[in-house]
Order: structure tokens, then sequence, then C-alpha cells
């Protein structure tokens, strides 16, 4: 059974707080400029502000690199600006949950400058320091980032692993120590006022014994470990010791990111009364349009297979977790790209979309700038984009592989990092309003017809359909708590569900498509009464639902009792 909670309850909004807002002009977002914002964001509805890292950096990976946790980025400001933050946060009676990034730190961490000192340096087993094999790395594992995922270090001639970037080392928890540091660490933030925190891969952090091999069927020089490091052998034991010791004591919202979770896996990390995460994210939905080879290896999106994904998450964690809700993240290609239209059918598509999540069971999360319909971006050339992940690709395929330039540039178009993290469109001023100096990364051109002042003027926008969602959650418990149903299965087009609480239901009717489609009602579906929640075109209320046409990417939700 599920028992009501606050953190069932809340809209969650995610800042990126690089791209989101510039207030001295050095082209860089920061804690003041999203001060500035806390308006914008309580008119909007949301009730927590989820802040990705702002701690002090060397920003190989933007901050999930961490060289202090305990210390503000300067780029970003002071802890006295963040101490302003969040008080001005909770003054408007919204919420603020940090990340946690524990599964490694950055290499300039003083922990790391300590363990690679010496093999009996006190601080050695806080990471993983492996002697070489057979005069190559201890295993053959890829880094997500390309390449290795072990760096040899000549000082103590041994190798230590990075399942990211070489400047992200791996923390060792099977050291008690580290978990101490850690858990003080948390309590630090949690006694300055948070409520609560999103966990960065927080299913990587035990890895299996030995780091074994991974197989390697196509004889590739490394090969994915996963198996060896998603959802290792005493990942429960940790979360639970880490709820015990800290977060129990504390009324808190945790979500832990958890690349390759499946259903089963998330009852356990969500299920009450185990006492581990409020919930996880997890990426199905996110790999369909990926190949056998991975993100990059683009494949078209079937319907099907985004229905059946969501509708397994949905049943499966009903009554015995809770899921999270997204489309959007500083890590994923914006939505309205990706799985709407976003050009003829922007506005209709994005809404579409918005309406299919927000009326999912679990807790949503909208990424800066999905409120606005943010686009993907298209930079001329390599040397415009930022994001790590994306230029070790390009240096290991193009540069090194002789891939075909073309083909590979087309794949970042689709898939890169950086198309979530330009510059939010705040106004049709020069650089969107976000800075008057650089900004650090390009700003979309579209920003001169989509912004957050024309979308505030217009009561048509994304961002009035957002706080309509947001209101109606807050309104109707059975967008909350109601029970999921798939409807029209195998349809490649539609995409039409229920969900039920006691004797009303909720109909969800949404067109993938940019053509008019029919609906018929299916005879099982009985009610009396019916009421219009929310449709992003003008609907007539009193029409029969018994056999209705859709508009290009309508979506339409009614309440039936
Ligand atoms: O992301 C985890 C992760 O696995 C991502 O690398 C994701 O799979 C990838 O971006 C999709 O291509 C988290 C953070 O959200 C990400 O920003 C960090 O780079 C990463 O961890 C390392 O901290
Ligand atoms: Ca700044």
């Amino acid at each position: 059974t599920t028992s009501k909670t606050w953190w069932k309850e809340s809209v969650v909004y995610q800042i990126y707080p690089r791209s989101f807002n510039d207030s001295n002009g050095d082209g860089i977002g920061d804690l003041q400029g999203i001060t500035q914002k806390l308006d914008y964001l309580k008119e909007l509805g949301i009730d927590v502000i989820w802040l990705s890292p702002v701690y002090q950096s060397p920003n190989d990976d933007n901050g999930y690199d961490i060289s202090d946790y305990q210390s503000i980025m300067s780029d970003f400001g002071t802890m006295e600006d963040w101490e302003e933050l969040i008080d001005q946060i909770h003054q408007r009676e919204m919420k603020l949950i940090m990340d946690l990034v524990v599964n490694h730190s950055s290499d300039e961490h003083q922990w790391f400058q300590e363990s690679k000192k010496s093999v009996d340096n006190p601080y050695r087993d806080y990471y993983y320091w492996k002697p070489g094999k057979d005069g190559k790395e201890p295993n053959n594992w890829e880094s997500v980032f390309s390449g290795s995922a072990w760096e040899y270090d000549e000082n103590t001639e041994e190798y230590y692993l990075h399942l990211f970037s070489r400047k992200q080392p791996d923390l060792n928890w099977e050291n008690p120590k580290l978990r101490e540091e850690v858990y003080r660490m948390m309590k630090f933030w949690l006694d300055k006022g948070i409520d609560g925190f999103r966990m960065d891969v927080i299913n990587f952090i035990s890895k299996a014994p030995g780091l074994p091999d991974a197989p390697n069927p196509h004889g590739k020089k490394y090969a994915p470990g996963g198996e060896f490091f998603m959802d290792g052998p005493r990942i429960h034991e940790f979360l639970q010791e880490m709820n015990e010791k800290v977060l129990s004591q504390y009324d808190v919202l945790t979500v832990g990111e958890m690349p390759g979770v499946t259903v089963e896996e998330a009852v356990l990390y969500t299920g009450e009364e185990r006492q581990e995460v409020s919930m996880v994210f997890q990426f199905e939905h996110m790999d369909l349009d990926g190949g056998p080879e991975g993100k990059w290896d683009l494949r078209p999106l079937k319907l099907t297979d985004l229905k059946n994904s969501l509708s397994k998450w949905q049943t499966g964690l009903d009554g015995k977790g809770w899921n999270s809700l997204y489309l959007n993240n500083h890590d994923q290609p914006r939505m309205v790209s990706r799985f709407g239209n976003d050009q003829k059918y922007r506005v209709e598509s994005a809404k579409m979309l918005a309406t299919m999540l927000h009326m999912l069971q679990g807790t949503p999360y909208i990424y800066q700038g999905e409120e606005l319909g943010m686009t993907n971006i298209k930079l001329d050339s390599i040397n415009d984009y930022k994001d790590i992940e994306t230029l070790n690709m390009y240096r290991e395929k193009v540069v090194e592989g002789h891939a075909d330039e073309q083909k590979v540039m087309n794949s970042i178009y689709v898939k890169g990092r950086d198309n979530a993290r330009t510059p939010i469109q705040w106004d049709d001023s020069e650089n969107a309003g976000f800075t008057t100096g650089t900004p650090w990364l390009a700003v979309n051109e579209n920003y001169q017809y989509i912004n957050a002042k024309q979308a505030v003027l217009d009561e048509n926008s994304i961002y009035h359909y957002y706080r309509e969602l947001i209101q109606l959650r807050k309104q109707h418990d059975i967008i909350v708590y109601g029970s999921y149903e798939l409807l029209l299965p195998d349809d490649e087009e539609l995409y039409v569900y229920t969900r039920t609480l006691g004797d009303e239901k909720l109909l969800v009717l949404l067109n993938f498509t940019g053509d008019e489609k029919t609906f018929m009602l299916p005879s099982s579906i009985s009610y009396s009464k019916k009421e219009v929640l929310i449709s992003n075109y003008p609907v007539d209320v009193d029409a029969s639902i018994e056999q209705l046409g859709l508009k290009p990417y309508e979506a339409r939700v009614y309440k039936l009792k």
C-alpha cells in the first residue's frame, strides 16, 4: 500500500546552475542568478528545487567532479550566497534538494591527493588502486566517457579506477572510513536545512569483488563492465546504512540516479519498509532510441516500446514503491526535439509530452527550459561543444578511429548532452537575457521567439500549460495516487491510458503523430459524468467521447465518474 507523503505530491524543478542565470556578467550562471528567478519558479507552481552540483570543482565534468564537498564553487558564488538562496527558497515555501556525488570525487580532492602519495598512505583505500595485469590495465572495463576505466599513476606504479573521466576517481565504499566521511558530509548539508538529495549514479557504489573482466564477445579493446558495478552485491546494505545513520533523522526526499536499474531492483530500493531511498531515476525509456552499441547508435523510437516500458514501471511499482517521472535532464537531449516535433508542432507536442508525464503515477521532474519548450541545438564545429562525454567520444571515433565525421556530428546533434545545457532563454534581448557577458556555451538562436518573457505573457504558452498541470495535481488526488492501466497496447500512434482511484477514472488521450487520428472508447469503460481536466486544443466539453477525433499531437484528459 501507498502512504501519503509530501514528496509524492510534489513537482520538482531541476536547475543546472551553469546555464540558468548569470548575475555578474562572467558568462556563467550562478547562485545569485538563481535567487533572482525564484519568483518565476514559485509562479510556475513547483514545490522542490533540485540543484545540480554547486560544490568546489575543477569542472572537468561541470561540477560532477568535486574537489571539496563542503564549499561552494567560486564560479557560482560563496557560502553566503548559498545561504541566502536556501533562505529565499524556504521563505517562498519551496524546498531544496542538493546533488550528492559520491561514487567518485575529483582527482583534485584532498583525499585523492593523499591517496596517490604512497601505497601505505592512510587515504590509499579511499579509492580503487590496483597493479596492472600482464603489463596492461587491471581489467578491460570501458569508461562511460570512452577509453579505459583505469589510469596509470607513475608515482606508485599502480592504476586507479574511474568509471567516468580520469579526473573522477571512484571512491571505495568497501572502506568504512570513507562511508563515515560521506555520512558526516551529508549531515553537514542536512543541518544547514536542505530537504534531501539527488544521488548521482548511486547504484554504482558497490563493485563486484575482484573486479572481473567484462565479457567481450567482439574482442574490443575495452568493454562495458556494468554487470560488475550496477546494483552490486552490497548496494542495499550501503543504502540502508546511510539511511539508518543519516537520512532517517530528517524528513527528506531522496532520489537515486540508477542507470541500468530494473523494476525488480527498484521495488527493493523504493519499498517504504526497506528504508533506502524515496524513488529512483530509471533509464529504460531513455535507452529505447539507442541501439546495441549504446546511446550514439541511433534508432527511431517505436511508440509501443515507450508505452510498454512506462507501463511496466507504472504497474510494477504501484503499491510497492514509487516512480520518478522525467523526460529531460542535463544529460539528455531536449524532449520536444527527441519525442515530439520541434518545428511546426513544437507547442502542441511539448504540451502533449508534458501531459503524458504529469498524468502518470509518480513524482514529476521538470528540467529548466522544458517549461518553455526549449529545443536541441546544432553547433557548426566540434570546437563549439563543451561536454566531456561528447568531446571524448568524438576524439575516440573521429580523431583516433577515423569514423565518418558527419555521422558522428549527427549523433551529437541528436543525443549530445550540450543540447540540454545551452543557456536558459529569458527574453529576446542579447544572449537571451542570460548574461551581459559571453555565455560559456552558445545560446540557441531561437531565443528570439522561445523565451520566458514571451511565455509568461502568452496565456496559451507551454509555460502556462505546465502551471495548469501542476495545479491539477494539487486538486486531484487521483493524479498522484490513482492506479494505471494501458489501453490500445498495440497502437503505434496513440498513447491512451487510465488512472483509477475509488469510483473515479482519468482517461488520458495522447496523439503522438502530426495527423488527425480517431479514438474509439472501449466498451469496458463506463461512466455517468465526464469533465475535461486539461487539453492542448479547444474542446467541446459536451461532445460524446464514444468516438472522437484527435488533432495533431493533441492531448486531452477526462475525469470520469
Ligand atoms: O550521470 C550518470 C550517467 O551514467 C550519465 O553518464 C549518463 O548515462 C550519460 O550522461 C548519458 O549519456 C551522472 C550525471 O548526471 C552526469 O552529468 C555525470 O557526468 C555522471 O553522473 C558522472 O558524475
Ligand atoms: Ca556568473
